[in-house]
């Protein structure tokens, strides 16, 4: 059959984002993996990347040049309209393109995107084997329901991500790490409870973690080498770093199967804590960065983020960091619901004391499919008015009751040992702006 899948992540960016910050430019390893899995079947995969194209007659341009039977729609919360968007487009071309939606927002809300005139099928959680599945139904016009609940796949029985599907080079997270520098994810789930998370990733991977074996990621590791010769990469997992025992024997065959090239993944300063010969190793083995989730410099917001670390812990984890010399890039919130503005300075002086390489703070963002996000709206705290609010990004009010001419100081002081007073400015009066403009919208 003719597929076309659609990468709608243009909330943040809008279209043409060839000027947008680099992590736009990955690619999106769901579709990717559905890609590779169809194609090997012998179905005919194109893809429709809306960061590519230049506005809505482009998206309707592709589809009738493309002529699919089926369009396969990924989506964020974020990116809900621009998929919606496709999705009538690709109707209107032609009322017979069979419209299936997946990914995270399908999978948390997927009672939302099934009352969508122009969605026809909805898959809930992982897609490999369903959406092969389904192809087949719809070939032989076997009807199906409208909501299917995916299979968990067998990780290493799955073909490697299909890198050809995106056109654009994926751009280092870092300007230290060089070209070409590609992505991959070894495993699938997050055991960990945060309450800004969780329970969305139970929903789209299921209880357990999966990871795929280590010979399985040096294989592919093997073939991109072969291909791009890459010089750098980094892991998506949400915490590689939290099975010890696969972490270990990965460092051991990278460098056993000759690989130098620096790598970069996420972890959590518990675990750091508890493995610093782990730390070693790994850096060792080509480790540049860890991207650590501090959330915050006070424990009783980190209690009530159910984060499962302690504030001594993570100014603990990033001495470890610094000393074995693995840069750190940390993430932090500020403005939860119930922090005062005296725990967000605690946040704040946690950063400074830290001095991680990158600071990467964002504004609370209740997510669909966490708890704190039904915690904000059983206590009428939202402000989202539209899913591309649900951009975390520290550009606009998130929830009630959160000085955010304070916050947006705050963050500002946050960065100030780390970027100029020119730039620190020029992003104040930009955050300022987008605040005003927000305001102006929803009072
Ligand atoms: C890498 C990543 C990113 C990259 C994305 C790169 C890219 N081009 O895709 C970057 C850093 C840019 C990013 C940004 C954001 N992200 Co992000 N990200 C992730 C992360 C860590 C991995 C994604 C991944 O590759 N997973 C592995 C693949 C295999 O899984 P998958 O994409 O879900 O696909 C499977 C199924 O969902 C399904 N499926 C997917 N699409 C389709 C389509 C069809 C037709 C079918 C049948 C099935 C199907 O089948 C796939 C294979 O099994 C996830 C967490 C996670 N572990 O998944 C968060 C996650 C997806 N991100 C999240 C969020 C919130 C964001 C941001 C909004 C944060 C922000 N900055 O404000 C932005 C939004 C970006 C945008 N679109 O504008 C949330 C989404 C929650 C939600 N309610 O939507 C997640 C789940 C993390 C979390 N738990 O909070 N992110």
């Amino acid at each position: 059959m003719r597929v076309t899948l659609v990468f709608p992540g243009i909330s943040e960016t809008g279209f043409n984002t060839a000027k947008a910050p680099v992590e736009y430019s990955w690619m999106n390893h769901g579709l990717s993996s559905l890609s590779a899995c169809a194609k090997a079947v012998g179905h005919d995969v194109s893809l429709i990347d809306l960061r590519e194209l230049a506005g809505w007659d482009d998206v309707r341009g592709e589809i009738s040049r493309l002529k699919p039977q089926v369009l396969g729609v990924t989506m964020m919360s974020v990116d809900y309209e621009p998929a919606m968007e496709a999705a009538r487009i690709a109707k209107s071309v032609d009322r017979n393109i069979v419209v299936v939606a997946g990914g995270p927002h399908p999978s948390i809300l997927p009672e939302e995107v099934a009352a969508g005139a122009n969605i026809d099928y909805v898959v809930v959680g992982e897609g490999e084997t369903t959406f092969l599945k389904l192809l087949e139904d719809i070939e032989n016009c076997r009807p199906r329901e409208r909501v299917i609940t995916g299979e968990h796949p067998d990780l290493d029985t799955l073909p490697f991500a299909d890198r050809e599907l995106f056109r654009f080079k994926e751009s280092p997270i870092e300007n230290f790490l060089r070209r070409p520098f590609v992505t991959v994810i070894a495993g699938r789930g997050c055991v960990y409870n945060c309450s800004f998370c969780q329970p969305a990733e139970r929903k789209i991977f299921g209880r357990k973690v999966r990871r795929r074996s280590v010979a399985n990621v040096i294989d592919e590791l093997e073939l991109l080498r072969e291909r791009y010769d890459f010089q750098s990469f980094m892991f998506h997992d949400d915490c590689l770093t939290e099975d010890r025992k696969w972490v270990i024997r990965f460092c051991d065959e990278y460098r056993r199967r000759k690989f130098r090239k620096p790598f970069v993944c996420q972890s959590r300063a518990d675990i750091i804590c508890k493995n610093e010969d782990m730390v070693r190793l790994m850096k060792k083995a080509g480790l540049a960065m860890y991207l650590i989730g501090f959330e915050s410099g006070n424990q009783r917001v980190l209690n009530f983020l159910r984060k499962g670390t302690t504030v001594e812990m993570n100014y603990r984890a990033a001495r470890i960091c610094k000393k074995h010399g693995v840069r750190i890039w940390a993430n932090y919130m500020l403005g939860m619901p119930t922090e005062t503005k005296e725990e967000a300075m605690d946040t704040v002086r946690m950063i400074q004391k830290i001095k991680p390489y990158r600071p990467s703070p964002a504004f609370f963002t209740p997510h669909p499919g966490s708890d704190l996000y039904d915690y904000c709206v059983k206590n009428g705290l939202s402000l989202i008015r539209s899913h591309s609010d649900f951009a975390r990004s520290p550009n606009a009010p998130k929830i009630k009751g959160i000085d955010y001419k304070f916050l947006q100081e705050a963050l500002v002081e946050s960065k100030k040992r780390f970027v100029s007073v020119r730039l620190a400015r020029k992003a104040d009066f930009i955050i300022e702006r987008r605040i005003k403009h927000f305001l102006q919208r929803i009072i």
